[in-house]
């Protein structure tokens, strides 16, 4: 077997990246100069990259799947620890994935406490838990078919709220700050359910959460279009999702995950509404060409994620009230391996705030003014079309992280390494994790 290294290693990033680096400083400091003659100070962008981070989904770093199948790669984790190590060796490369966020039961373990420290000697932290109220758990006593905090059973709801309070629980010992709630509640014909009374029960389950949360938390509503509700889904818009938030008080706010919602909705418009409403709680970043498809960020549509990030960066820029969006990843990684992907995803993110950062803004805004349409979105798609990736690796380096992410993880022979040392299931099975 080829000789592996541990890809945390700083020595072993050290000199991957001693060959890339002269290429490296000849292209930032051409960049440079590019950016100056725009008025941009690319040292000030680069730091601000630098200090971006956004969370991994702890079910994402196993290979997905679909209701048809999921075919395991190589060395996948088998529990919470082994994904922390998968966690660790993507910020190590990228510096840009410092925390994680749970889900649970499916992250469950005797030792939450353990789990912390593990994290905290790996340099990891937690953000937001998840709960999980749209699958059956062995030895339940009610079952979710037909709904979790809005089913007609008050016991069915008395159960899920019990469960998001543990989460909470979990969440408090593991120093998260967030509770994200997505419910799959819905129905898939006309007739089943009363539209307006599964509100009312969300909104009077939800309040019951919404107590049990410490004064420094927030709850993240999450709200999807369909699937697996084919006809309503109780929280199916950002509509609802801001309407729910408004009423349960000020600690809950609105996540937006980019792939449940219809193609072609304009996001960062919805994006833009949620910051006027000071209610714009995160993301749960990801790409799709058609639904949910949990494909890595950037992937299908980079622009997209790009006309996102200007939203956010325009936000920060006219220092809008209550404005501390937490961003995580949220992806399935049906044919890659996770670790490559969840690294590109990062980058791709980087990328979209470091191009939205080098918008010229007050020339926009001096054409938006002026209606002049023609050289306000050449403006804007100026940045769009910057190859920012001299920022990008510099802002890596900087941090001691890899300047080719890919390379030096494949270099280091990691899942070569967790191939020998996780036996894999045989056959596929069906089901995103
Ligand atoms: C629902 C969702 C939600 C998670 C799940 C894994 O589609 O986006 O955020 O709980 O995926
Ligand atoms: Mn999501």
């Amino acid at each position: 077997m080829k000789k592996t290294v541990d890809p945390t290693d700083r020595g072993f990033i050290g000199d991957t990246n001693a060959p890339l680096q002269s290429t490296l400083a000849a292209e930032y400091s051409m960049l440079g100069q590019s950016l100056q003659r725009r008025g941009v100070r690319i040292d000030e962008i680069s730091q601000l990259v630098s200090a971006f981070g956004v969370a991994l989904p702890s079910w994402g770093v196993g290979t997905g799947g679909t209701r048809f199948a999921r075919f395991p790669g190589e060395g996948e984790p088998r529990n919470v620890f082994e994904k922390l190590e998968d966690c660790a060796v993507i910020h190590s490369l990228t510096g840009a994935t410092p925390t994680l966020s749970l889900h649970l039961p499916w992250d469950k373990t005797d030792d939450f406490a353990a789990l912390k420290e593990k994290a905290a000697a790996l340099r990891l932290a937690f953000d937001a838990v998840n709960s999980n109220t749209f699958q059956d758990q062995a030895h339940q006593r009610a079952s979710y078919k037909y709904g979790s905090i809005t089913h007609t059973d008050p016991a069915v709801r008395a159960q899920a709220i019990e469960h998001n309070i543990d989460c909470i629980r979990i969440g408090r010992i593991l120093g998260s700050k967030a509770l994200t709630l997505w419910i799959s509640d819905g129905a898939n014909f006309p007739g089943q359910q009363h539209l307006a009374r599964a509100f009312e029960r969300y909104l009077a389950s939800a309040a019951e959460i919404y107590k049990a949360l410490p004064d420094d938390w927030r709850l993240l509503i999450e709200h999807k279009m369909y699937e697996p509700a084919f006809y309503a889904t109780v929280i199916q818009d950002w509509g609802s999702s801001l309407m729910a938030a408004q009423t349960l008080g000020p600690k809950a706010f609105c996540l937006v995950d980019l792939g449940h919602h219809a193609p072609n909705v304009n996001i960062e418009m919805i994006v833009a509404r949620l910051v006027h409403a000071q209610r714009l709680g995160g993301f749960h970043f990801n790409d799709s060409k058609y639904g949910d498809d949990d494909l890595d960020a950037g992937s299908i549509d980079p622009f997209r994620l790009f006309l996102i990030f200007n939203e956010l960066v325009d936000a920060q820029w006219r220092k809008a009230p209550d404005f501390s969006p937490a961003h995580m990843l949220d992806q399935s990684h049906n044919v890659t391996d996770p670790i490559e992907s969840l690294m590109g995803s990062a980058v791709e993110l980087q990328r979209a705030y470091a191009q939205a950062l080098i918008v010229e803004r007050d020339l926009l805004g001096q054409y938006q003014q002026d209606n002049d349409v023609l050289m306000a979105t050449q403006t804007l798609k100026r940045a769009f079309t910057t190859d920012v990736s001299p920022i990008l690796a510099r802002a890596r380096l900087d941090k001691g992280a890899a300047i080719d992410p890919i390379a030096t993880y494949r270099a280091s022979g990691y899942r070569a390494a967790c191939a020998a040392k996780r036996p894999t299931g045989t056959g596929s099975r069906s089901g995103i994790v």
